[in-house]
């Protein structure tokens, strides 16, 4: 795999008939993994790669023990002008994840602060370790959240506890954000990137066009309205007729035998 400046491109998974997991590494631990530009065209060329590698099921993103991202980087950020944000639309090119179709997990150990906790919301399940901090504190810089956490946030844990964040920058721990409902999974620190990797081997063991559709679908109800979004996965559903995984899948059970899915 391609050899990065700020982060670390490996394959792991795909021995004993478990799927192929592309793995992404933050790794500016000097500045604990604060995302500057380089940060992001790496990390897009990364994702590019993991797309175009048919092998790959699904991809994990995660930093250092300390820190999953402490945000944009600051010091990059200080001395722009209102022109230099607007003209290079700062930051946008993050879009590159959201719109990313396979499957992704972020596991956060440390710190996902500002644009590192945007960062991981940008990820389709997100797994904390129980040291993991959260926090939005943009507004103690004088900006506001600027990759979404504004709307991400409010939309993973409602008005109330989204204002709180945003407005006073405090943190929350693992447990606060698990109750909230912004992580899906808290574990022991130490076992974080083998819960990932187990969770990620077994997206990418499914179908991969079938995991690439839940994945449309359910990102479809951020989008429309419920009838809308209804149809769109009632239609798909009797569209996934016309695979041969469906056919594998419940043929599968029915001979009591594990399915071996071909993406097709
Ligand atoms: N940017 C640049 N450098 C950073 C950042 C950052 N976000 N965070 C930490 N660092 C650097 C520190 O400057 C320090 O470098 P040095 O050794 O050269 O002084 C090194 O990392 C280690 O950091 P600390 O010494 O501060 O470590 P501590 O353990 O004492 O503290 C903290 C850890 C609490 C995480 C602390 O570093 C901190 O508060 N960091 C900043 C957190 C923050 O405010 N993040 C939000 C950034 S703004 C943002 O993300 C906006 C996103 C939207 C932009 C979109 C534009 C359109």
């Amino acid at each position: 795999m391609t050899e990065f400046e700020t982060i670390l491109l490996e394959r792991k998974g795909g021995t004993d008939g478990k799927g192929v997991v592309g793995w992404i590494t933050l790794n500016r631990p000097k500045a604990l993994n604060a995302l500057n530009a380089q940060v992001l065209d790496d990390v897009i060329a990364a994702l590019d790669e993991l797309d175009r590698d048919d092998s790959i099921g699904a991809v994990v993103i995660t930093g250092s023990a300390k820190a999953f991202a402490a945000g944009a980087d600051i010091k990059e950020m200080a001395p722009k002008s209102y022109m230099d944000m607007f003209l290079a639309d700062y930051f946008a090119r993050w879009d590159r994840l959201a719109n990313f179709r396979k499957p992704t997990i972020a596991a956060v150990s440390g710190y996902a602060l500002g644009g590192g906790c945007e960062l991981a919301m940008l990820c389709d399940i997100l797994i904390a370790g129980d040291n993991a901090k959260f926090g939005q504190p943009e507004i103690t810089l004088g900006v506001i959240p600027g990759i979404g956490g504004s709307q991400r946030l409010t939309r993973a844990i409602g008005k109330a506890k989204a204002m709180d964040l945003i407005l006073t920058g405090r943190m929350i721990g693992a447990e606060e954000a698990e109750r909230s409902g912004l992580v899906s999974r808290v574990v022991p620190a130490d076992d974080l990137l083998d819960v990932a990797l187990e969770a990620a081997q077994t997206i990418a063991s499914m179908s991969l066009p079938v995991a690439m559709i839940a994945k449309e679908a359910v990102n479809r109800s951020f989008e429309t309205t419920l009838a809308e979004g209804l149809l769109f996965e009632r239609r798909v559903f009797h569209s996934l007729f016309a695979t041969a995984d469906q056919k594998e899948g419940m043929a599968a059970f029915v001979e009591k035998r594990p399915p071996n899915f071909t993406n097709s």
